[in-house]
């Protein structure tokens, strides 16, 4: 029995402590209650979240729309699995296909199982497409990759973190360094590489963004060597970087699209593969899927997640909040002495900081940021995301700029 002296905090993590794995280090606040950029702990205590549960609640917390779509339909149908026909999976695979401009989407959940289906689709595409011989097809990473978690994810990582006492790993996988065409010219030279798979801004990595014109000139060299072009924005996708796609920054097409995350508006895992029908019809009945693929209540959600990005005009304002915001810090990081850069692309912005003195670490700014209000967290031990929801407005932005500022100069 836990001790009754506990505060309705140390309760709630003490219970994870007792009787969950360790396979996380959250940040000790327990949260509650949240809606659009705010999030409540179990102690009352506000926060304005620039962390977006890593870009899944893009639309805010509990958008009433999206509640709304999930209540109505989880009144109705939840689950049919795919052996039966629904009434709305349909219905949001036009929705979908249409909204992004593809022939096709194969429906999945999580943004791993996105990731690994875009595989399977691209060797499958290079054995009865391409003509490689079987069990010979090459997919390309790119060094900092992050895709998820599973044996497939990791066997592409090049972070020790990731991959320590996991093997062993899958085979046809071969790593080029990011933003380097050079390398990745010359690892297209074999005729067995089926796929180049990468995120367009590298999110896990500390938002890593390439120079301009890399994505382009990626998807040249692809079509060049009839390549397929994958491109993970499951984090940077849906208005994060300020356009719908950050591939859209450079007007790439990817051969295989992967959305994750805010596809559900942060209410459920809801995945998406899109991509023309070369590609996607290689795959044929009963050889790809999962239980709750394309279930009624993640298509309803999904479309509301969707139209509200278009409605709530999401990407430009990601975009005029995220000008705002690399403004703010960058004057900060003249006031201040351990701000080392400040970099990103509509709201997925991190400001990285300098090697600090034990109790000025990236984690501790984080503890004081949350102490005031304002929930952020470090990655790679020095480098902070700064990721709000997109519905942030002018005055909540200013109003967190302010706070990040009050909290750095007492640092
Ligand atoms: C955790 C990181 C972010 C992703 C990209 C695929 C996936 C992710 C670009 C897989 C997932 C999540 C995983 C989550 C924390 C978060 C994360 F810190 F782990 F690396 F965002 F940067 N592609 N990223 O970012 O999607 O299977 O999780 O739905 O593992 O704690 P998923």
């Amino acid at each position: 029995m836990l001790s009754t002296t506990l505060s309705a905090t140390e309760y709630a993590i003490e219970l994870e402590h007792r009787y969950g794995a360790h396979n996380y280090h959250p940040i000790p606040v327990v949260l509650e209650r949240g809606k659009g950029v705010e999030v409540w702990d179990v102690e009352g205590k506000k926060y304005i979240d620039f962390l977006s549960a890593y870009s899944a609640v893009n639309q805010g917390h509990c958008h009433p729309r999206i509640i709304a779509a999930l209540q109505h339909q989880a009144e109705k149908l939840t689950l049919t699995s795919r052996a039966f026909h629904n009434n709305v999976l349909g219905e949001y695979e036009a929705y979908v296909t249409h909204y992004f401009g593809y022939d096709k989407v194969l429906p999945m959940n999580t943004g791993v199982e996105g990731g690994e289906t875009a595989i399977k689709l691209c060797r499958r595409w290079g054995y009865r497409v391409k003509g490689i011989p079987e069990n010979k097809a090459i997919v390309l990473f790119v060094t900092g990759n992050f895709w998820g978690r599973t044996l497939g994810a990791i066997s592409s990582s090049t972070d020790p973190s990731s991959t320590k006492d996991f093997g062993p790993f899958m085979p046809g996988y071969e790593i080029v360094p990011y933003n380097d065409l050079d390398a990745l010219s010359s690892a297209l030279e074999n005729p067995y590489v089926a796929g180049f798979m990468l995120e367009p801004i590298q999110g896990e990595a500390g938002v890593v963004i390439p120079d301009p014109g890399y994505l382009a000139s990626a998807k040249a060299l692809c079509q060049k060597h009839q390549v397929l072009f994958i491109a993970d924005e499951i984090q940077t996708g849906l208005a994060r970087t300020g356009k719908m796609l950050a591939c859209d920054h450079e007007e790439v097409r990817p051969d295989i699209l992967i959305l994750g995350k805010a596809l559900s508006g942060g209410t459920m895992p809801v995945s998406a593969i899109l991509a023309d029908d070369e590609v996607m019809l290689t795959i044929g009945p009963g050889e790809h899927g999962s239980t709750y693929g394309g279930n009624p209540l993640a298509c309803r959600v999904a479309m509301e997640a969707l139209q509200i990005l278009k409605d709530e005009q999401l990407a430009e304002n990601a975009e005029l909040q995220g000008e705002y915001f690399r403004k703010s810090m960058t004057a900060l990081q003249q006031k201040v002495d351990f701000i080392d850069a400040v970099r990103g692309k509509g709201l997925l912005n991190a400001v990285s900081l300098k090697p600090m003195e034990k109790g000025r670490t990236a984690l501790d700014l984080c503890m004081k940021l949350a102490s005031n209000g304002l929930l952020a967290k470090p990655t790679h031990g020095h480098i902070i995301r700064f990721a709000p929801p997109l519905v942030i407005t002018s005055e909540q932005m200013e109003e967190s700029c302010q706070l990040i500022e009050q909290t750095a100069l007492h640092f």
